[in-house]
This record gives structure tokens, sequence and C-alpha cells, in this order.
């Protein structure tokens, strides 16, 4: 009798996990940063959005995944070639995010130079076919209307430069937060200004746009549509350690209402960017990103000593890549596993059992 109850429920799982297979548009998708000697560039080419998925130029849905940068001003110096290649090559990394601080001692506003790191940034996603995530970091700040003449000018000249090459993705506001800085009167208003800078010279890359209190209001836009959201998607940032459950059903929810979602940053630990590497807690919303095709960057490639950053402390100083594991820290070892395929939750699972 007990045989046979578990021979049906067996069935029933193997039956249900190929109609789920069979039936969803995502399932073939390798995250390859190179496949059959083709960059995720040359393969995808112009991305566009379509309903709420990330498409590549001929309308299949794919998921971009790789790593931010730390603040440029402080860890800048893996914004380069050496750095961007290794991460794709060694890393399968398909993206890479270069993060401007733009408030703070020595972000953008005090230090326009920093702006290079972002150039550089650029060109090595171009010469490696990756794309590139241009960060205006909006942070302690709060209101991306306080620094929005500098977002203009900054913006106009990115889009200048290089829209018409098909991996720029333009992030116009990392982080709004504050209780005074509200969807409709603050973030709607300066994203509607910034992307139509951006349209007059890049009529079709994809702008992302950040939610409120620290991007995890990913709900807030269905409700006050922007003006020009065609091509815009909406991030959703997420610590392991400190967002769960609830804000997964958050995204889902917004998904539902239509909002495309890309999660331009999210950390293994908590909020502060320490605490620990939460694996399981990862390894969910890995599962869920995937399941719901959700473009992601990890914060982040630099050797401080946090929880939250890729290298051991004071490993590679001189910005090189070409790491050994001793170089890396435990979220580097981990987050490089994720990236080359080689670990869910499954596999984790049965390693914990192992041990
Ligand atoms: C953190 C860095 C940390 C730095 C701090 C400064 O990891 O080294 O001292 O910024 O403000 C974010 C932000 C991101 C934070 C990160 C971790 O976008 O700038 O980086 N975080 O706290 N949002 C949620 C977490």
């Amino acid at each position: 009798m007990k045989k046979s109850v578990m021979l049906f429920a067996a069935t029933f799982a193997a039956a249900l996990s190929f109609v789920s297979c069979v039936n969803s548009k995502y399932a073939n998708d390798t995250h390859l940063a190179i496949e059959d000697g083709k960059t995720v560039v040359e393969r995808y080419g112009q991305l566009q959005v379509i309903g709420t998925d990330l498409c590549d130029q001929n309308g299949n849905p794919v998921q971009l995944r790789g790593m931010s940068s730390h603040g440029l001003h402080w860890y800048g110096k893996y914004a380069n070639k050496d750095v961007i290649t290794w991460l794709r090559d060694d890393w399968n990394c398909q993206i890479w995010r270069a993060a401007l601080y733009t408030g703070g001692q020595g972000g953008y506003v005090s230090n326009p130079a920093l702006k290079e790191r972002v150039t550089d940034s650029v060109e090595a996603c171009i010469e490696n076919g990756m794309y590139v995530l241009v960060d205006w970091h909006v942070l302690e700040e709060h209101d991306p209307l306080l620094y929005k003449k500098y977002a203009v000018e900054f913006f106009d000249e990115m889009s200048k430069k290089y829209g018409d090459k098909p991996n720029v993705i333009y992030e116009i506001c990392n982080e709004p937060n504050g209780e005074k800085v509200t969807w409709s009167d603050n973030i709607k208003p300066y994203a509607e200004e910034i992307i139509e800078v951006i349209r007059k010279n890049d009529p079709d890359n994809i702008i992302i746009v950040g939610t409120p209190v620290w991007s995890s209001q990913v709900m807030a836009p269905s409700s006050d549509p922007l003006k020009n959201g065609k091509n815009v998607m909406y991030t959703c940032h997420f610590y392991a350690g400190s967002h769960k459950a609830e804000a997964r059903k958050n995204v889902a929810n917004a998904l539902k209402a239509g909002t495309p979602i890309f999660v331009t940053e999210w950390g293994t630990t908590q909020a502060s960017g320490d605490g620990g590497v939460y694996e399981k807690e990862t390894l969910k919303w890995m599962e869920f990103l995937k399941a719901h095709n959700i473009s992601w960057a990890n914060w982040s490639v630099n050797n401080k000593g946090e929880d939250s950053g890729i290298l051991a402390f004071n490993a590679d100083r001189e910005a090189k890549g070409n790491w050994k594991d001793k170089d890396l820290s435990k979220d580097g070892k981990f987050l490089r596993r994720i990236l080359r395929n080689e670990l869910d939750m499954k596999s984790w699972k049965q390693e914990q059992k192992n041990k």
C-alpha cells in the first residue's frame, strides 16, 4: 500500500515536471556568456521588453546574470578590461554593472572624473560582447530629483556616445529612499525627464528605473505608470539575509500587474552588505528569479573584506583578475559556482547532506 502511494506520487511529480518544462517559455535558457564561439551580445543583439520579459532581438525571453562593481570611487580599479574579461570567461558573466555613486564624498557630483570608470566599463563590455548597466547610484541623497541636473547631462552624454550600441542598459536611479521620496512626486517625474533625454539619442536600449524604499516597492509603477515606459524596466533589490518570501511575493505581484523587473543589485548577505553569506536563502531567490526569467547583477567586486565582496580581504590588489580559489571570499566561491551553473538548490541540499 505504502509502495503504491509512493509510486503514484513519483509518477505524478514526474508528469508535473514534464508539463511545467514543456510549458515553460524559459526552458531552454542556457545562460552562457559565450556559446558556439559567439558572445551574448552577438547572440541576443538588441534587447527589448515584451510584456514583462526581457527579450532578445527575435523576441525570445532571456535572463542576463553577472556582477556589479562596488562604488567606482572606492573599488573602481576592478572596472577594467582584465577583470571584466575574467568575469566573462571564468565566471560566465553576461553583464557587468558600473556603480557610479552620485552623492556623498567622492561621488560623481563632487568628482566628475569618475565618469572615466564608467566609460572604461562600457568600452570593455563592448569589446567583450557583454551587456553593461550604467548605474546612476542614487543613495545618500535619497531623492533622485536632487541631482537631476547632473543626471540630465550625464545620460545625454552617455546616450549620445553609446546609444547605437546594443550593449548599454541605463539604470537611472539605483535606490531612491527616505520617507518623503515617493514614486509619484519624485521618482516618476525624474524618470520621465531622464527617459526623454536618453530617447532623443537612443530610441531603443533598455532603461531601468528604481522604486521607492531602496528599490523595494515594485508595485508603485503599476498604479501610476510612466508616460514613456516603452523598453523600460523597474528594479527590485534584495539581500538574501534580510529580504525573503514577502519580497518575492511583491515581485510576483508586480509581474502580475504587468511591471517588468530587472534585479540590478542583490547580495547574499544582510542589507548592510555584511552579516554572513545566506546560502539557502540565496538559492531560493535564484530559483525564483530563474522561474520568472528575471535578470540580475550581484553586489559586488571588491577586496574590502565585507561578506558581500567576492574577493578575499586584500586579494588581487593589482586588479588583474585570473583569481584562484584562495583569492575568493566565501561569497565569491559560492557565486562563481552559481554563475557557472554548477550549483542550485537541489545540488546544494545534497552537498549539505553529504557533509
Ligand atoms: C554598501 C557597500 C559598503 C559601503 C556602503 C556605503 O557594500 O562597503 O560602505 O555601501 O553606503 C545597497 C546599496 C549599496 C550598498 C549595499 C550594501 O545600493 O551601495 O553598498 N546595499 O549595504 N542597497 C542595499 C544594500
